[in-house]
């Protein structure tokens, strides 16, 4: 596929209430849509850098600098028949996943329309539906967290995860436990512990967690090896993870037992893809994680957790959870089994509403050869 035209489109949408984790809160979900244009069709694909340095160093203005004067460049006019050789052409330019996976995701959604193929079944998806967990962020008081745990539970999320940090971790865990002693409970700490807090996170043992998501430094194996040795919990990596590489290592070292694959953590779909083969072939289960997605990346994500080795509920909620109205139809909405349904259309699956994806742009750029 001869790659014609590029879209880049910043956008921002506000999200149905604030978000928080240890590290930041968000209450504006900004966004790069990058759209590619071949042979009559156009491939849409989300960059999940955020506002500020937060996660990961990447921000939209890094992203969109990174896209618009490097990746974009590489790509324009030239033909690619896989995402292997996109990526081949993108390989001198070193880290920046999360430019490089918004690029390669609108590559592949064009190549599986072209193909006339669903996104999932283009990489090697096995499953009709997906199972959806959710990430409840940090809550003023713990009776308000029962309350939303109790709201997102009628609507039949599966797996709650909760965001943690030092002040709002033990005492939190102890009274949602109290109240739902038999949940599917996780806790997700975005690196707020240091080695030096081994004995205080050794309390989270008691509360029968299915996993304790990124409890160490954002780039940090080392210490999570030494710490999983001394917790019953499974360590499950998030920040930490950004390459096949790295998995290896994590696994090899033993800093994890679990791997939260996120394609714009990763640098896209092939590198998620080749993540979930590599624990799969090693008996780890994986899921797949969320960066509170619009509907575009929301679908990309749902394709891949539609392959064999995502086994955990995903944090791959519906579109309501975060949006009063998606930039896609349908919405993906929650089944009362507390699934969604792989979309089986070619490409995403899901139609982008240009109208409404419009009146969320803030800044605009065409690029051509
Ligand atoms: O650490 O998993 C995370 C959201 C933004 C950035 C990082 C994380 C998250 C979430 C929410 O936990 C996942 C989602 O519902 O999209
Ligand atoms: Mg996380």
């Amino acid at each position: 596929m001869k790659i014609e035209t590029a879209e880049l489109r910043q956008i921002e949408m506000e999200l149905v209430e604030p978000f928080e984790t240890s590290g930041w809160r968000e209450t504006l979900r900004p966004a790069i849509i990058i759209a590619l244009h071949s042979e009559g069709l156009t491939g849409y694909g989300e960059c999940v850098a955020g506002a500020g340095p937060w996660y990961s160093y990447e921000t939209v203005q890094t992203a969109w600098h990174v896209l618009k004067d490097f990746l974009i460049p590489a790509v324009l006019g030239k033909s690619f028949a896989s995402a292997e050789e996109l990526q081949a052409a993108l390989g001198r330019i070193r880290g920046h996943p999360m430019a490089k996976a918004g690029l390669e995701a609108a590559f592949w959604d064009l190549l599986a329309q072209s193909q006339k193929s669903s996104l999932a079944q283009l990489l090697g998806g096995t499953k009709e539906r997906i199972e959806s967990g959710i990430s409840i962020g940090i809550q003023k008081d713990i009776p308000e967290l029962l309350s939303v745990i109790e709201h997102r539970r009628a609507q039949g999320y599966k797996r709650i995860k909760l965001k943690i940090k030092p002040s709002w971790d033990v005492a939190v865990l102890r009274a949602v436990r109290e109240r739902f002693p038999d949940i599917e409970l996780m806790a997700d700490a975005n690196a707020a512990y240091r080695l030096a807090d081994r004995e205080h996170l050794k309390h989270l043992d008691e509360f029968r967690l299915l996993m304790l998501e990124q409890p160490l430094d954002y780039d940090d194996l080392i210490d999570h090896a030494v710490l999983q040795k001394e917790l019953k919990t499974p360590i499950c990596l998030d920040e930490s993870i950004k390459t096949p590489e790295d998995a290896r290592k994590a696994l090899e070292l033993g800093a994890c037992r679990l791997i939260n694959i996120k394609p714009g953590r990763v640098g896209g779909l092939l590198n998620a893809t080749r993540i979930h083969d590599l624990c799969r072939g090693r008996g780890v289960p994986v899921w797949c994680g969320g960066m509170l997605e619009t509907g575009i990346g929301r679908a990309a994500n749902i394709a891949l957790a539609s392959l064999p080795g995502f086994v955990f509920p995903n944090d791959i909620s519906a579109s309501a959870r975060y949006w009063r109205e998606d930039i896609i139809e349908p919405p993906f909405v929650l089944e009362r089994d507390g699934t969604i349904t792989v979309p089986t259309g070619p490409g995403l699956g899901v139609q982008v509403v240009p109208e409404r994806l419009k009146k969320v742009t803030t800044r605009r750029e065409i690029l051509q050869r």
